[in-house]
């Protein structure tokens, strides 16, 4: 019984690939000096899995930004508008990977970056390869050869991992008309083949094919496309053991065809996805000589695997395949979690002792594998691990009956406002007297060094608590000073106070714990530190009126109360696994929907819920998509609900293609939506339209993901295409997100030519009437 794993972190303890490139980008470090520190994660990560004792250990995981984009090197999918950096001598093969995933802006030369969407369900992003018809493709970066050398050279033999051919396709983008990505499959194939032919002579023995396409709804053609390509990939080179990895959910409806498919190892994921195992034994797969790789560890949560359970499974699957037919391995790369839990001193004990990390997983790994083949210390080892688990079970910090009884008495008229939105929003007119087209922000004002500077001498003790509040009161007066000079109708208080959305709520909630260094990387060099969610949610103290009272009792005009929505705090956090995620998510709607009253109460009349996690939430496969927007919208309606009818409910989504879920987005019954659609020049809003839908809409007027201001006109212009659809009384006029990553000078010239354009498109509407 062989252990395989999939992939391990490339961030570096302490985010050592983060600094590195951000140093390089900055031009502080040479390009030399950014790969020896790439250079260096990689053999650290490759030792520590050797120590270990893992068998199978993965090379080419490892990637500079992200590995859908080293494919796109790999075989030369460079968009067109990145060709004049290919014949430019002084553009290096780093640089010009860098420019695809950053953009590019030096003399008379400025190209926009790639697009970057969410990596399946997860809180990755990933760049978008860009598909033309008829495009050819040749083998133009060697890394994923390089780095089976550079391990090779170091005494290590690895597993080289490689995106397949199908999900390559698939998870990118036609640019141009008139072709399906898929017919490109015949010109990418030869590349793959290259590949292997290379891989082959150097001797490897095994290669793993990542499609996680699979865990989704596939067609005929897109099946019969994945059936051809393996067939002609394996002829090539018949002595390689080639690996499928599928993970996040079941092969499901394609096992059947997967099963045929000439691979020497399947991976499965049974942590998402436990009862493959059972349909497998139950075809004649039984008969076949391949293996099975187990993915019992969760490589995308952080709690201390079950070993009882896991073995369970194992002992199955060994009593019908026979021991060496199986591998075991986590369920997924361990790109999904944190690097090292022994780097965490402040952790709880009690909990500290309920978590894995990825270094953790490895352990486990290979303890399973000492269990299984009952060596030297099996017995001590399990018992350790049920103590573990059994302590987790039964901890007091986790189970509160309070929590608990009052999701069981969740009502439908919990979930409904008092009046339907027609009557709300008379009411709320009435009462905000706010002009046509009113104009607002997302939420947050620029984070400047000086904010973040503030947060880490507080946290340093250099600075007292009340020092470190006055200075966020400064900044919070001079934002809204500057919005009422702006003439902007709806305030905000900027957000000064917070890091992120979710961790600052996090912190203030029972139930939620911090890990310190716990990283996980987002995209490119950003990452985030998702809290800890481990026990039944309590909200004990409000967590927003301080401050969002404090900015209120500054203007006049009406202040926004900014809270994060339940999906997203679910979403963005490493949640439970021993309940129902349906069961967290409506102990944090308890929780919002108690703050949202506070704000209430306190005189706040108009209060954003963010949500902008509720579509990466959906489940891979669309026949389980209506039960959890089922119980996604309710958590929402539940925080949403309590207030009474004239009080003004937002909400944000981002990162959205809403025409799959646009019922249910209308189903959540905010009064206002604010949506992220600059990008695709107000293209989103046709899910909208078509549907019809009722409430109020604040389509983005403007991209803040770019530095770039953009014109009055421009603004105008997509506000006239927004009005062609919307009617008047229903739109709302603000950026297409919130503008903590962009600087002041940028953030104060956009926001003025925002309201500019729309007191142009008041008066205009003032002629027509
Ligand atoms: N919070 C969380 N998840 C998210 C986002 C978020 N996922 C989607 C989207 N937003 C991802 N975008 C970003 C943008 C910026 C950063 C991370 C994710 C970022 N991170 C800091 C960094 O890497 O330097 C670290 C955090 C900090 O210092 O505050 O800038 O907003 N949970
Ligand atoms: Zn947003």
């Amino acid at each position: 019984m062989l252990t395989n794993n999939l992939g391990y972190p490339r961030i570096g303890d302490n985010r050592a690939l983060k600094k590195a490139l951000e140093a390089y980008w900055r031009k502080e470090i040479s390009q030399k000096d950014l790969l020896i520190a790439a250079q260096k994660i990689r053999l650290q990560n490759w030792q520590l899995q050797k120590d270990a004792g893992v068998d199978l250990i993965p090379s080419n995981d490892f990637s500079l930004y992200d590995q859908m984009l080293d494919m796109c090197l790999t075989v030369s999918a460079i968009p067109k508008r990145f060709h004049p950096l290919i014949e430019n001598k002084e553009v290096s093969e780093a640089d010009l990977y860098f420019a695809m995933a950053r953009g590019f802006q030096e003399g008379v030369l400025d190209i926009t970056a790639m697009e970057m969407t969410k990596w399946l369900d997860t809180n990755y992003h990933y760049i978008v390869p860009e598909f033309y018809a008829y495009q050819q493709f040749n083998f133009l970066s060697h890394k994923i050869i390089n780095e089976y050398k550079e391990a090779k050279n170091a005494g290590i033999e690895t597993k080289p991992v490689i995106l397949g051919p199908i999900t390559f396709l698939l998870f990118g983008k036609e640019k141009e008309s008139g072709f399906h990505r898929l017919d490109l499959l015949k010109n990418l194939l030869p590349v793959y083949k290259e590949i292997l032919q290379q891989l082959n002579e150097l001797g490897a023995q095994y290669i793993q094919f990542d499609e996680p396409c699979l865990a989704t709804n596939l067609s005929n053609t897109e099946l019969t496309a994945l059936t051809a390509a393996y067939q002609e990939l394996k002829a090539v080179c018949p002595n390689i053991q080639l690996i499928l990895a599928n993970y996040f959910d079941c092969y499901g409806e394609n096992l059947s065809v997967v099963l045929k498919l000439p691979f020497d190892v399947f991976h499965l994921d049974l942590v998402r996805c436990p009862s493959q195992l059972e349909d497998i034994i139950n075809t004649n797969f039984t008969h076949s000589k391949a293996k099975l790789s187990l993915g019992v560890i969760d490589g995308r949560n952080i709690w201390k695997n079950d070993y009882e359970k896991s073995i369970q499974l194992i002992k199955k699957a060994s009593n019908y395949f026979g021991d060496e037919r199986i591998m075991i391995a986590p369920s997924c790369s361990l790109l999904h979690v944190p690097c090292n839990l022994d780097n965490e001193n402040k952790l709880d004990g009690e909990l500290k002792n309920w978590l894995s990390f990825a270094k953790q997983k490895i352990a486990e790994l290979i303890d399973l594998k000492k269990i299984i083949q009952n060596e030297g210390e099996a017995a001590s080892i399990l018992d350790k691990n049920k103590a573990a688990i059994h302590s987790r079970k039964s901890s007091s910090s986790i189970h509160k009956e309070t929590v608990k009884t009052r999701v069981a008495i969740i009502t439908e008229k919990d979930t409904q406002r008092e009046s339907g939105f027609v009557t709300r929003q008379a009411k709320q007119k009435a009462l905000f007297n706010l002009p046509l087209f009113p104009t607002t922000t997302i939420g947050s004002f620029p984070q400047t060094t000086d904010v973040r500077k503030l947060r880490a001498q507080l946290k340093k003790g250099i600075l007292s608590k009340t020092e470190y509040n006055q200075a966020l009161e400064a900044a919070t007066v001079e934002s809204i000073r500057l919005q009422e000079e702006l003439d902007i109708d709806v305030l905000v208080h900027g957000e000064f106070e917070r890091n992120d959305m979710v961790e600052y709520f996090g912190e203030q909630l029972k139930g939620y714990a911090f890990s310190e260094l716990g990283w996980v990387q987002s995209y490119g060099s950003r990452c985030v530190k998702p809290p800890i969610l481990f026990g039944d949610i309590e909200r004990e103290n409000a967590m927003t009126v301080d401050w969002t009272s404090f900015a209120q009792s500054q203007t006049n005009r009406l202040m926004k109360g900014m809270l994060t929505g339940p999906i997203t705090m679910l979403q963005w956090s490493f949640v439970r696994d021993d309940q129902p995620r349906e069961t967290t998510a409506m102990q944090l709607a308890l929780a919002i929907r108690d703050e949202v009253l506070d704000l209430e109460k306190a005189g706040i009349k108009i209060i954003q819920i963010d949500e902008p996690a509720i579509r990466e939430g959906l489940p891979l496969r669309k026949e389980e998509w209506q039960a959890y927007l089922q119980w996604a919208v309710k958590a929402f309606k539940i925080a949403a609900s309590g207030v009474k009818d004239e009080t003004q409910i937002h909400t944000h989504m981002c990162y959205s293609e809403f025409n799959d879920i646009i019922q249910n987005v209308a189903d959540m019954d905010a009064d206002v939506i604010t949506i992220e659609t600059s990008r695709s020049q107000m293209e989103l809003l046709e899910a909208f339209v078509q549907f019809n839908y009722p409430n109020e809409i604040g389509p983005g007027v403007y991209d803040i993901h770019s530095p770039r201001v953009p014109s009055i006109e421009e603004m105008e212009t997509l506000l006239e295409k927004a009005l062609a659809v919307i009617p008047a009384e229903n739109l709302w006029i603000n950026p297409d997100c919130g503008l903590k990553t962009r600087n002041w000078p940028e953030t104060k010239q956009a926001l003025e030519n925002m309201v500019e354009a729309a007191k142009k498109l008041r008066i205009k509407e003032k002629v027509i009437a």
